[in-house]
Order: C-alpha cells, then structure tokens, then sequence
C-alpha cells in the first residue's frame, strides 16, 4: 500500500518535470517579436544591414518564463516513451504560442464573403492566423449581403483567435443607386459578356466592387475601429509576420498599404479618369500636394496609366476612408454611375483615391509581407529576409519586378534604391 503511493508519487513528480521540460525545450524555439527589418534608409525592403543585430521587444519570451530551468541535461527522446495524455495542459493552446508583449491598436481583419465561401476564407485566416494573428489575436469582422449561416459562423469564430463579428450589409449599400438607367446597365451587361471581360456581365460583383468602394468602412461594426486589414477567400501568407502592422502604420503615419501593384484591364474603366478629373477640378482642396500622381499618370494627370495597388490585400486607415475628402470622391465617381455602366474596380478607386489625397509618404510598399492571390504572388526580395522570416514562397515567383507590375514607379517615384537581388527577379 504504501510503497504504491510512493511509486504513485514519483511517477507524478516525474511527468511533471517531463512536462516543464517539454515546455522549455518548445518555447526555445518560438517567435521572437522584433522591430521590422529596415534598410539604410529606413524603408522595410529586404536585405539586412551588415552589422544590425535583431533587437528583441522589450519583454522578450525567455524573460518571462517564471520558473529555473533544470540542471540536469535531459534530451526529448527521454521523455518520449512517457504517456503524454491525460496532459492537464491541453486545450490551453497559447501556452506555447503566448501573445506578443506590447500595446494593441485599435484594428480588426475584415472579410466580405459569402457563405459558399467558407472553406477558401477558413485556408486564409488558418494562415493569416498561423504567421501572424495567434500571437496578436485581433478581432475579425464579417460582412455578407445575405445572413451568415450557422457553419460559417461556427467554423470562422473557431479559427480565428480574436473576437469574431458578422455584419448584413443593408440593402442601399448593395443595390443600384436610384439614378442608374437600369437598361443601360443591362445592355452594358450584355456586351461585356459578348467580349468576355471577366466578371462583365455579373450583377454582384458589381455590388461588390461598389460596396468596397464606397461603403465597407462605415458599417456599423467598422465603426468601431481604426485600422483595418482586407482578407479575401484563397489568399496565401508566405512569412512570419513578426511584427505589428497596424502599430508600424501608426507608428509611422501610414494611411493606405500594399504588397502587389499592377496596371488595370482598361475595359473595365474606360471613363473612370474622366471623373477622376472632374472631381480634381471640383475640389481641388482635397488634392494633396505631395501626392502620387507621378505614380497614376504618366503626363501629369492628363490621362492614367492604370496602375493601382492590389486591394485585395489592404491593411490601411478607416478614419481616412471615412474623411470628408474620400467621400466626396467616392460620390463624385458614384454619381457617374460607372460601377453599373462601366465596371470599375474598388482597386483603382481605393488607389486613385489614396494616390491622390495623401500625402506620398502616407502609402506604404510591405515588402515582408507574403502574399498570394490568383494569380500573382508577392515574396520579398532579398534571401535573409526569406530565411529569417521563414517563408515558404518561390521567390522566382515575386511578381514585383516584372514587367506588369507598376511597384518599379512606386519605388522611382519616392527615390527608393530597389532591394538587393531585384534583377534577378525581373
Ligand atoms: N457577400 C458577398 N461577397 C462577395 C460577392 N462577390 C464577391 N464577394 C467577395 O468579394 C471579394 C472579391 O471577390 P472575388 O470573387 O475574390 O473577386 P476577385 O478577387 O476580383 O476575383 C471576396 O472577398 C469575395 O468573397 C457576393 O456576391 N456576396
Ligand atoms: C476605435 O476607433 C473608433 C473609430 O475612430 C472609435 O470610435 C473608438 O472609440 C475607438 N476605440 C478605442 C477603444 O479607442
Ligand atoms: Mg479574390
């Protein structure tokens, strides 16, 4: 009896150190939360600087573990022929994956989908999740034309590691405006389809495209935020994101962000530059000085060039969408009717709109951000980068240097040196 407990006891005590251990040799090896990788110039482009050394947050993993390590040297394997179950510290996930120490700012993921969209949207927050949010655990908001469903809610709130919310989106939002001549559209609708513009001769997505546009920003549950970063179904993360976004923005004054950039299908917008300037003429207040019209135009603004950033990757500023200025650029291209006339993108209108009443400085290129969406891919130039941040993308894929892609003006246009190892990218 009482050698039974004895050898009870021991075998506790000895699956307890078996667990610390366990735990130590995990948490060795986790994400350390660092300042992003900058340039002699300050710019977050890749390669490494010689001789800076990663400068770890101010409460580091290893400070914070609050028990000694053991002295005796013990490898895992040991440990391995022990039961590991029933481990009184299941279901507590974030014991080896703690928040990252430090302020959170006012931010929230946002995705508008559809509820047939739920297994490609669960791919992209299990990434999103996995390289960044676990460690951060921002809220994530939901909006949909139609009621989301109980799976998609259920599955959706499980991955995603902050608050979840889900927003219907009113019905004047996502309708045609009373002004458009609904036969004209149709017909609009018809010719498209005969020259097989893609999405021309859909309905919704022209909602879609108006909504994110002009409306996505003040939905009641956007309301609530500052900052706000774009997820859409099948995106891909390639890297660590091991830093805070949202707080590099506030932390630098950005408004607008993002990782690829690329000339625009002119089909789709052929008058969209005609409003553009009718808009400029009408409120010229609104026009920044140090705007990025070097960026749109390649004859100082007299026509586009239709280079725009890829808004389906977005991490920007809700207060500026909701300013006076963007408003009354969006009405003015509203009133033109060409999302329903035409079919025009909100990618070209999130980038004219940006590129035209921030200050230059305000937009940022996010080198360290991976991104895929079909069917461009944007992994970081410079091999140390890739390595450090553990990314899992071809960098023979980066789109940023071919010749489609209008990142090469971005980067002229603000005197950027190119990161190391562009060409051979090109
Ligand atoms: N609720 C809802 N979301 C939509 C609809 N059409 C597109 N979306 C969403 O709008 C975004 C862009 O649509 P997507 O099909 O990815 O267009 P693409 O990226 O331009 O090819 C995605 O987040 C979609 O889930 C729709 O009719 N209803
Ligand atoms: C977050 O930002 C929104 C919009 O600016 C604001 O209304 C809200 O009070 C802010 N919340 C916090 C906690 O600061
Ligand atoms: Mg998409």
């Amino acid at each position: 009896m009482a050698t039974g407990n004895v050898r009870y006891a021991r075998y506790i005590l000895f699956a307890v150190f078996g667990i610390v251990v366990i735990y130590l040799i995990s948490t060795s090896s986790l994400p350390q939360y660092t300042e992003p990788i900058k340039s002699n110039a300050g710019q977050l482009l890749g390669g490494l600087t010689g001789g800076e050394k990663e400068k770890p947050a101010q409460e580091t993993i290893a400070t914070s573990r609050h028990f000694e390590a053991p002295t005796t040297t013990t490898t895992s394997h040991t440990y391995a022929a022990e039961p590991t179950s029933p481990n009184p510290k299941y279901g507590e996930v974030n014991e080896l994956s703690p928040p990252a120490p430090g302020e959170r700012m006012n931010a929230t993921f946002v995705t508008l989908a559809r509820n047939s969209d739920l297994w490609e949207i669960a791919r992209s927050i299990r990434q999103v999740e996995d390289r960044f949010n676990r460690n951060y655990n921002y809220d994530w908001v939901f909006l949909n034309d139609k009621p989301f469903d109980d799976a998609f809610k259920k599955v959706t709130s499980s991955l995603v590691s902050g608050k979840t919310h889900y927003g219907e989106i009113a019905e004047e939002h996502w309708s045609f405006p009373s002004w458009i001549d609904q036969e004209k559209a149709r017909q609009v609708r018809e010719d498209m389809a005969q020259r097989k513009i893609i999405y021309g001769d859909s309905i919704s997505y022209r909602h879609m495209c108006r909504f994110e546009s002009g409306f996505f920003f003040r939905q009641p549950l956007m309301m609530n935020y500052e900052w706000y970063w774009r997820v859409e179904p099948s995106v891909e993360l390639f890297c660590d994101v091991h830093y805070d976004p949202f707080k590099f923005m506030r932390d630098n004054k950005k408004k607008y962000s993002f990782v690829i950039s690329l000339y625009e299908y002119v089909e789709t917008i052929p008058t969209l530059w005609d409003s553009v300037k009718k808009f400029i003429k009408q409120h010229p207040e609104h026009i920044h000085k140090d705007n990025s019209m070097k960026f749109l135009s390649d004859d100082n603004g007299d026509t586009y060039n239709k280079c725009h950033f890829w808004s389906n990757f977005e991490i920007g500023n809700l207060n500026w969408l909701r300013s006076k200025a963007y408003i009354d650029f969006f009405e003015t291209l509203d009133k033109d009717g060409g999302f329903f006339y035409e079919r025009w993108g909100d990618a070209p209108v999130h980038s004219i709109g940006a590129g035209l009443l921030l200050d230059k400085s305000e937009i940022h290129f996010f080198n360290d951000i991976a991104y895929y969406h079909v069917p461009f891919t944007h992994c970081p130039t410079g091999e140390d980068v890739r390595v450090k941040l553990k990314c899992h993308c071809d960098p023979s894929q980066n789109f940023d240097w071919k010749g489609y892609s209008c990142t090469n003006r971005f980067f002229e246009m603000n005197g950027y040196d190119k990161p190391k190892g562009w060409e051979e990218q090109a």
